[in-house]
């Protein structure tokens, strides 16, 4: 077993157990994007409405890479800010494709411009659980622009 597989494993068994396992630490996550095959990442899309997120729920499995790529297709600028999910993910870079790829270690949020804004993010999630994503601008979460991220 690699030991990115197994580190993925020892958060999903942790996180069982207790919901407020921390995040796994920066070196951890550095060994995992270090070792991930990202030519196998699985695209995934949420589109941003200004009447919510689409799909309302995004289903991961915990030690996959993932190509996740977030569009608003909406007439006002949305977040999609998920502090949780993101601490638990190894982050390799976000990209917009064509212009630009940033590599980073942590996404803390992400704002997407109106119509037709677009990024990808290049993550593998490490821990299990159910996470709150929201768009944190005036009333939007209230007016439906949240959703659920599920790892399993
Ligand atoms: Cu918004």
């Amino acid at each position: 077993m690699k030991s990115s597989k197994r580190l993925v494993a020892a958060f999903a068994v942790g996180l069982a157990a207790c919901q407020s396992l921390p995040e796994p630490s920066p070196a951890d996550k550095a060994k995992v994007v270090a070792e991930t095959d990202w030519n196998r990442a699985t695209s995934v899309k949420i589109d941003l409405r200004d009447a919510g997120f689409s799909p309302p729920q995004l289903n991961l499995v915990a030690g996959r890479p993932y190509r996740l790529t977030i569009t608003n297709v909406g007439a006002n600028n949305h977040y999609l800010n998920a502090p949780e999910f993101f601490g638990s993910i190894a982050t390799r870079r976000a990209e917009v494709p064509r212009h630009a790829e940033v590599y980073m270690s942590r996404i803390d949020r992400v704002e997407v411009f109106a119509a037709g804004g677009s990024v990808d993010l290049w993550f593998v999630p490490l821990a299990k659980g159910r996470f709150r994503a929201h768009c944190h601008l005036g009333n939007h979460a209230e007016m439906g622009v949240e959703g659920l991220i599920v790892v399993e």
